[in-house]
Order: C-alpha cells, then structure tokens, then sequence
C-alpha cells in the first residue's frame, strides 16, 4: 500500500545518496536525513523542527515519533444518518473524482448514496458528476448552470433525509469571479446545509493536489478561514516526487489526512494511516524496503 503511492518520492530519495543504498543502517547522518526530507518537500522549517536536538548519528527510534507527531486525528463523529460531506478546494485539485471514489467507497460498503452537484459554475461540472452517479450507481440531485449551488444544496439535503440515504456528499465550485465571492458562497452553502438538516454538513473536506507540494498549504489556510476544515484528502500522489508535502500539510493544518488519492480510476483512493505510513517510510530509508 506504500509504495504505490509513495514510490516516486522515495526513489528520488535513493538516487540522492549512494550511501543510503546499503542497508540496513542503524543511524543515518543528521544533514543526509535533512537533504532527503528536503528533497522530498518537507518544508525547511519543518525538517529543522523535527530533526531539533537529535544526535549527528539519528537512529530510527529517535526519528519515529517525531515524524508520527506531524500527523492528527479525528474527533469527529462520523455515526450520523445521513452523513453530510461538503468538498472543497481549487479547480482542478480532483473533487469530483474524489466524490466519485468516496461514493464507490461507501457504495461497496453497503451505504446508500446521493451526490448534490453544488458546482453550478460551469456546466461541465455538472456533467462530469452526473456521468460519476451513472458510472458508480449512485443518485445525484442537480439543476442548470448558474443556479444558486446553496439551493441545490438544500435540494440534495431535503432529498437524501427523505430517501433515507446514509451519505450525502456535496460537490462545489473551486474558482468563480472572484476569491471574495467563492468565499461568500461557501459560506452560504454551509449555512443553508445547516437549514436543511441541523450540524450539517458534518464534515468539511479540503481536497489538495499533492504534486503541488508545500505550495498547496497557503491555499487550505485560506478554506481553512473561510469556512474551517475537517479533514484533507490530498490527490495525485501516484504521479509526484513531492510526498513529503504530507508531513507539513498535516503538520499545518492541524486536521487529519483522511485518504490518498493515487489515479483517476473510482477505487484508487486509499486510506491514510500515519503509522503505516512512517514506518513505511523508515523501512526504507533504514532498512532498504520497498
Ligand atoms: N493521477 C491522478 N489524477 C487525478 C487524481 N484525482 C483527480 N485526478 C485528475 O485530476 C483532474 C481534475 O480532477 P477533478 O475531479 O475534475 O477536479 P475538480 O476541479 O477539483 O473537481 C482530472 O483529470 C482527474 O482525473 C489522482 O489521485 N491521481
Ligand atoms: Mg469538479
């Protein structure tokens, strides 16, 4: 499960150091271990905090905890019928098809779903949706460009606690006219989503394109004021060398990482667990394992 994600940052990270070939080692050099992190796209600050007052020498047992300290979790309660999901994020960072994957998820896991198309900014948004709810088997409330996403919101609420569905999972537009606007109309669609059924949505989700790297997490501090964050997903980590932007997006935000998205296909998501992942990550560069 690693690897697959993961891959192309390690192996960027093999290339970097002859000595780190021979494995196992029981201590990797403190400015080696900074390089690797760095180049890796942990930010410089973040490598600098989490290696403070380590030895020259840093064995795995040091190193562990430090790097899993990054990482948050939940305090959500995710036991709510329907659970109400609302995605949010930049044009082009994979909502829809993380939709897509979350609704084939929960679908496979025997839930009933229903999507409301909130993208109402260009019709080909809505379009792309719709062919998802075919494509995955789920039903899909939506309404013509332009139409105010707050009401398609409130459409797809009122219709879900009707049909008794157990996921709802809202899509919404990532760019309009302007960022004041976008934010106006978040917020908008989080108030009316509360009208429509009280606490909702439960969980707010930020999708973040992960072959951007550490640039990405000005922009979820951004959603992050406007309308709070309950979790990220971060997508296209099958195709980027920069996997170590997970340690300072986590570290950031203060929120947990939910999933990976690792392709386009509806079943290439993956649930994070930081403890997999560090030791993943160790037993690479320690151990030499894929
Ligand atoms: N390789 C890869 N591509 C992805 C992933 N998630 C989304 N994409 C692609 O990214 C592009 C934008 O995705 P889309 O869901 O339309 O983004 P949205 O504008 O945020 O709704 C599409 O071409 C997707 O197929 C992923 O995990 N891996
Ligand atoms: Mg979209």
């Amino acid at each position: 499960m690693f690897g697959n994600f993961f891959q192309k940052t390690l192996d960027v990270i093999k290339t970097l150091d002859e000595t780190l070939m021979v494995k196992p080692l029981d201590h990797i050099e403190k400015e080696r271990l900074e390089e690797i992190l760095i180049e890796a796209d942990v930010t410089y600050d973040l490598v600098e905090e989490l290696l403070e007052e380590l030895p020259n020498e840093i064995e795995r047992e040091d190193l562990e905890p430090r790097l899993l300290s990054c990482f948050h979790s939940t305090e959500i309660s995710l036991e709510k019928k329907p659970l109400v999901q609302l995605i949010i994020g930049v044009n082009g960072a994979g909502k829809t098809t993380t939709i897509a994957k979350l609704a084939t998820k929960y679908k496979s896991s025997g839930k009933r779903v229903l999507l409301g198309a909130s993208d109402t900014f260009r019709a080909a948004a809505i379009e792309q949706l719709k062919r998802w709810a075919d494509k995955v088997g789920v039903g899909i409330v939506y309404s013509k460009q332009g139409h105010d996403p707050s009401g398609v919101t409130f459409d797809a609420i009122k219709s879900g606690v009707a049909k008794g569905v157990d996921n709802i999972i809202i899509d919404t537009a990532g760019r309009l006219h302007n960022q004041v606007n976008l934010a106006k109309e978040l917020q908008k669609i989080v108030r009316v989503a509360g009208k429509a059924l009280p606490e909702a949505p439960h969980q707010k989700i930020l999708i973040i394109d992960g072959t951007q790297g550490t640039s990405a997490i000005l922009q979820a501090e951004k959603f992050n004021e406007i309308v709070g964050i309950d979790g990220v997903i971060i997508t296209k980590l099958d195709g980027t060398a920069k996997g170590g932007a997970i340690f300072s997006i986590a570290e950031a935000l203060k929120v947990p990482i939910l999933y990976i998205g690792i392709g386009e296909k509806a079943d290439d998501l993956v649930e994070f667990e930081p403890k997999n992942f560090v030791s993943g990550l160790l037993d690479k560069l320690y151990k030499g394992e894929s």
